[in-house]
């Protein structure tokens, strides 16, 4: 792409996104099969479409780790469709029935807000689906909300199996995308990318699948001034919605991982996954990041 024909980078506005996520929550717990649930995907895909997406929302049945039958949806919107080469942005709407890591083990079959861990990444891509009904990129980008990435077998359970309990609807879309013939240049997963003081690592899975991508979205997050957040530190292997989508498109995860603390952000699957512990700053900085990354493709 020659510099003329490049479009100006929109400003992520992190109010829009934090604004979002305030939405989401507040339909309740974002749990399969329950009416909350149900009302949050409506919602979704009507914002996607009210930004300018094709919009089609994938149902399913699928098997959690305890057997229940999970309805669940995959919300799929592609901006210029008509667009051969595109990029695909994800992150999971479904938010965890269990605060399995809480430190009071009264709580494990407590639902969780999961401001963070659902929210965060699915307010940042509306407000990316926003920006991009305000000025088109170059680019067509389809952003998937999967369904059912937290409904994974809870610790207080004791198997050595689970692995694959996690990210049903990634792993339902991977066997049965919305259209076969689907391809992009490569998939972006946002997962808690609004915590305070985070971090983000170049993910293991990440690094097999898509090194080049990580290189580039680093890179950009860095020239922005984001190298604080976006560290160039190799991170563990995380089983998300990358790794099966990765299947079809090179995909990479930019998950916030503590590697001090030896885990994800400190309220990860407690009680205190809440509002009250999103920063905006976080928000931008992967924001801004991604944006930069679509308007100079
Ligand atoms: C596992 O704990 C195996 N995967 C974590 C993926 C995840 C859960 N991301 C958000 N919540
Ligand atoms: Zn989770």
């Amino acid at each position: 792409m020659s510099a003329a024909a490049t479009v100006a980078v929109p400003t992520f506005d992190a109010d829009s996104a934090y604004a979002y996520i305030e939405k989401q929550l507040a339909f309740g717990y974002r749990i399969p099969g329950t009416p909350a649930h149900r009302a949050a995907a409506d919602f979704l895909a009507s914002e996607l479409r009210r930004h300018g997406g094709d919009v089609v929302v994938q149902e399913a049945r699928v098997k959690a780790y305890d057997g229940t039958m999970l309805d669940i949806r995959n919300i799929i919107a592609s901006f210029s469709p008509e667009k051969k080469e595109r990029v695909l942005l994800f992150a999971h709407w479904d938010s965890r029935p269990y605060a399995d890591n809480d430190a009071d083990e009264r709580n494990y079959r407590t639902p969780i807000d999961g401001a963070n861990d659902g929210a965060s990444g699915v307010g940042v891509l509306l407000e990316i689906a926003r920006q991009m009904h305000l000025a088109e990129p170059h680019i067509g980008v389809d952003i998937i909300f999967f369904d059912a990435e937290d409904y994974g077998m809870p610790s207080f359970i004791d198997s050595f199996e689970g692995g694959d309990s996690w990210a049903l609807g990634s792993q339902y879309w991977s066997r049965r995308p919305h259209n076969p013939a689907y391809r992009a240049r490569y998939g972006i997963l946002l997962d808690m990318v609004g915590g305070k003081n985070s971090r983000f690592m170049r993910e293991g899975v990440s690094m097999q699948q898509a090194p080049a991508v990580v290189d580039k979205v680093w890179a950009a997050a860095h020239k922005l001034g984001y190298g604080d957040y976006f560290v160039n530190e190799r991170g563990t292997f995380v089983t998300d919605d990358h790794l099966y989508v990765g299947r079809r498109v090179p995909s990479i995860d930019i998950i916030a991982y503590d590697a001090e603390q030896g885990g994800f952000v400190p309220q990860w699957h407690t009680l205190d996954d809440t509002i009250e512990n999103i920063d905006k700053k976080t928000l931008e900085a992967v924001g801004q990041t991604v944006l930069h990354v679509i308007y100079n493709e």
